[in-house]
């Protein structure tokens, strides 16, 4: 394992169980909540969340494919929710790997910038969005230990995953990594 990997740990359950810093949510571009992760978030976490983004909404009019907002978490553990918008998979013509790279980068910024030390992530895309899982892992993964070789701040990054095949997938790759 390299320095890297050590502070990369793999999960398997619900995110909005966990208890860091800041959780990252898998949100669309309005913002205003929706299926899957985001669903799941907004009701653990309760008005204040919405609230937040409202608030985000009529300050900048959403959040583009790509990149990342953050507000309260409400009554969440975490402190933080970071909301990023992953691109939906249309075959891979549509810039959606630099986008899924962008998304895990600029939650990781924020986190950072925001003095967050753990951050645990959803598998972004990989639900309603139909992004293929083994790529979105490999992209998780690569943009993740790359951050951590530049950053102090972060010290623990969590991967939650929710169904077996990317529990699978994204051990594999953090045992290689
Ligand atoms: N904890 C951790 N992961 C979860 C949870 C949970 N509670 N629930 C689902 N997942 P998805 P997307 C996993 O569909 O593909 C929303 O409607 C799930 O198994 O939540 O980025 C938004 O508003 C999958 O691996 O997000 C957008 O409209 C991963 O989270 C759209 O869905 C992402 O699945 C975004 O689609």
């Amino acid at each position: 394992m390299s320095h890297n990997t050590d502070k990369i740990t793999v999960v398997k359950g619900d995110i909005t169980k966990i208890t860091v810093d800041v959780i990252v949510n898998a949100a669309n571009t309005s913002l205003l909540g929706g299926g899957g992760v985001d669903g799941a978030i907004h009701r653990a976490g309760g008005p204040e969340i919405l609230e937040g983004c409202r608030n985000i909404l009529a300050k900048q009019g959403g959040c583009k494919v790509g990149e990342a907002v953050i507000t309260t978490a409400g009554k969440l553990a975490a402190k933080y929710v970071i909301h990023t918008v992953g691109p939906v998979w249309n075959g891979g013509k549509n810039h959606e790997i630099e986008k899924l790279e962008s998304c895990y980068y600029n939650a990781l910024r924020l986190a950072a910038e925001n003095g967050c030390r753990s951050i645990a992530f959803p598998n972004i895309s990989t639900g309603i969005y139909r992004f293929p899982k083994e790529l979105a892992a490999q992209i998780s993964i690569r943009v993740i230990t790359q951050f951590l070789m530049a950053d102090t701040t972060l010290t623990q990054v969590k991967i939650v995953c929710f169904d077996d095949d990317n529990f699978r997938l994204v051990n594999q790759l953090v045992m290689q990594a």
